[in-house]
């Protein structure tokens, strides 16, 4: 028999894309349970071709379910994955709730699926969309070079922030086109006036500052790119530090990767690993203007890498420009993999809880 899937979370912005992946997937599952928030229930989405019908969030509706993603708020997760788990599904959590929890792994399948296998609490986390975005990349350059400290700079899209992001974006996109604004201090900020989600106007502007604010001057993303890294990639000393802009883009986050490694390290050597990674497209010729942008990276699956240079000043370090589309590979894809990794293992009849 096929698994029975559930997708908690599948009227959001995530869940959306969720729904078009698992009907561009091999078709592994069985049922596909839509769940979503009591206001949802009812409504009719498609996925595989077929028109489903959205189902509340309640105990109940885990009933008979392998695995349960959940695409939802990190207290939303908090409360219903552990619920879902003792019903006996494997819940990923694409929320913030548990990554950083010991007896949750935190997988990227090209980079740790082993790590999956072992789930005390029957859950397995999804990064952070900001790290998922680079460390596919990073992941196959360890393996080659063994990475020992990474400094980065986010370019991060609104969509991050959900649908209002993108909302907001838009609006201001329009309030401030045809005109001559972007010339005065504060002129962009007058006319933008509700900055919606972000801090400071989106239009026109970049914007040093995605997240919450935590201890010390970090913003919450910052400290996840830090955090998840190490977990990722089993390496719990690793030096990380980052730096989280959100800019004027609707969907694809990229960053700037300054990686250095135990090992001298090569141009031709990283176009080799990178051009051979399973998931990295490298894309790589700035003498013909090739190289990766969020207009051309959105919308596709791999994780896109050029502008790859070694430090003037460093053998061992490299320089990389890096891009994905944060809602898919930093979200729904990385967490129908994780849920394919699953689906495999239980028809193996390897349990591992
Ligand atoms: C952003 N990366 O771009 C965030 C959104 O921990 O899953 C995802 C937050 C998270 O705003």
């Amino acid at each position: 028999d096929k698994p029975t899937l559930a997708v908690v979370g599948a009227t959001g912005a995530v869940g959306t894309v969720m729904l078009s992946i698992l009907s561009e997937r091999a078709d592994i599952w069985g049922e596909i349970r839509l769940i979503a928030s009591p206001r949802s229930a009812g409504r009719k989405l498609t996925v595989r071709g077929e028109q489903v019908e959205v189902v509340a969030l309640s105990e109940e509706a885990f009933e008979g379910v392998d695995v349960a993603m959940f695409d939802v708020p990190d207290e939303v997760s908090a409360q219903w994955a552990p619920i879902a788990a003792s019903k006996g599904a494997v819940a990923v959590d694409n929320s913030g709730a548990f990554r950083m929890d010991p007896d949750v792994p935190l997988v990227v399948p090209e980079v740790n699926a082993h790590a999956a296998r072992v789930r005390p609490r029957g859950i397995i986390a999804n990064p952070n969309c900001t790290t998922l975005s680079m460390i596919v990349a990073m992941g196959a350059l360890h393996a080659e070079f063994g990475l020992s400290e990474m400094i980065v700079s986010s370019y991060q899209a609104v969509s991050g922030a959900g649908k209002d992001g993108i909302d907001a974006l838009r609006e201001q996109i329009a309030l401030v086109a045809g005109t001559e604004l972007g010339t005065h201090p504060g002129d962009v900020r007058r006319a933008v006036g509700d900055t919606g989600p972000f801090p400071a106007p989106m239009a026109l502007n970049v914007v040093p500052f995605a997240g919450s604010l935590k201890e010390d001057g970090w913003s919450s993303e910052e400290l996840k790119v830090r955090n998840e890294s190490r977990k990722i990639l089993g390496l719990p000393e690793l030096r990380v530090t980052a730096t989280c802009v959100r800019v004027p883009v609707i969907t694809t986050h990229s960053l700037a990767v300054h990686a250095r490694f135990e090992n001298e390290v090569t141009v031709e050597a990283a176009h080799e690993i990178l051009a051979g990674a399973p998931g990295v497209v490298l894309c790589d010729n700035p003498a013909e203007g090739e190289f990766p942008t969020p207009a051309d990276a959105v919308g596709t699956d791999p994780t896109w890498v050029g502008r790859v240079r070694r430090s003037l000043d460093d053998p061992k370090a490299l320089e990389l420009f890096v891009c994905g589309d944060n809602l898919r590979k930093g979200a729904a894809l990385n967490t129908a993999q994780i849920a394919e990794v699953v689906a495999a293992e239980l028809a193996g009849g390897a349990a591992a809880r």
